[in-house]
């Protein structure tokens, strides 16, 4: 494996770091699929690969998009041949969690990697427009585990601030989810998932500064157990700033 100085994400794990986590301040590639792998693929906000089933070959997750629709994605599967047949999921797929609407916004941000340590990649789909309860645009992240056969939507799970033993509370039009990313940042060799809130507010500082959420990977994983923010107070900002509005590996 190859170690890296963080980029991207500096100002977030030094957020962390402040915070007393474990959080180390590189990164470590992992041996996993590179998008250059997969011709024309991006590593943009719609489209990410990744080896869901396991078999050392490239899948690709890419994100569809329906004009008042709900949202979906679909997983091309790498093969002999180049990449077969989507296989797409959406709220409405059986074992996704939650009820699809067309201003949730599943997919528009997605991020791939290994969060419970098996070898297949999850993918991780943002929703930030989803509504939890009450609170409009509250926004939640789902997990769809990858497995020998390919992403399946049995055990699917919903990340989001509803959630017993989560680092913060669900804030109205927080749009948590804004942007997701997995990478092993405290190096235990399985991915974690972090995810951005970037609407959040708070009521000591003007307009909405966003938030950034940290969930360990491991067995199980994204786990909420070892879960913290990354908020204003934590990295001892005041005034105007944005601390969530893109995160890049
Ligand atoms: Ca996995
Ligand atoms: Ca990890």
């Amino acid at each position: 494996m190859r170690r890296r100085t963080l980029a991207g994400i500096g100002s977030l794990a030094a957020g962390a770091v402040a915070a007393g986590s474990a959080v180390a301040l590189t990164l470590t590639d992992e041996p996993r699929v590179s998008a250059a792998q997969v011709t024309g693929a991006t590593t943009g906000r719609s489209a990410k690969p990744g080896d869901f089933d396991g078999d050392h070959r490239a899948d690709l997750v890419v994100k569809r998009y329906r004009p008042g629709g709900t949202g979906q994605i679909s997983v091309l599967y790498g093969g002999k041949g180049g990449l077969g047949a989507p296989v797409t999921f959406s709220k409405e797929t059986p074992g996704v969690p939650g009820q699809g609407s067309a201003s949730d916004r599943f997919g528009d941000s997605l991020a791939v990697g290994d969060l419970d340590g098996d070898g297949f990649a999850e993918v991780v789909a943002g929703a930030a427009g989803t509504r939890l309860g009450k609170t409009e645009r509250a926004g939640a992240v789902t997990v769809l585990y990858g497995t020998r056969k390919g992403l399946t939507a049995k055990g699917a799970r919903s990340v989001d601030l509803s959630l017993a033993g989560a680092p913060a509370r669900p804030q109205k039009h927080e749009l948590f989810g804004s942007s997701v990313l997995v990478q092993d940042l405290n190096g235990d060799g399985t991915g974690d998932l972090v995810i951005a809130g970037y609407g959040r507010t708070y009521p000591d500082l003007p307009s909405s500064i966003g938030a950034v959420y940290y969930f360990p990977g491991g067995k199980g994983g994204p786990l909420l157990k070892g879960a913290f923010a990354i908020t204003p107070r934590t990295l001892n900002v005041k005034g105007f700033w944005r601390i969530a509005e893109t995160l890049m590996p």
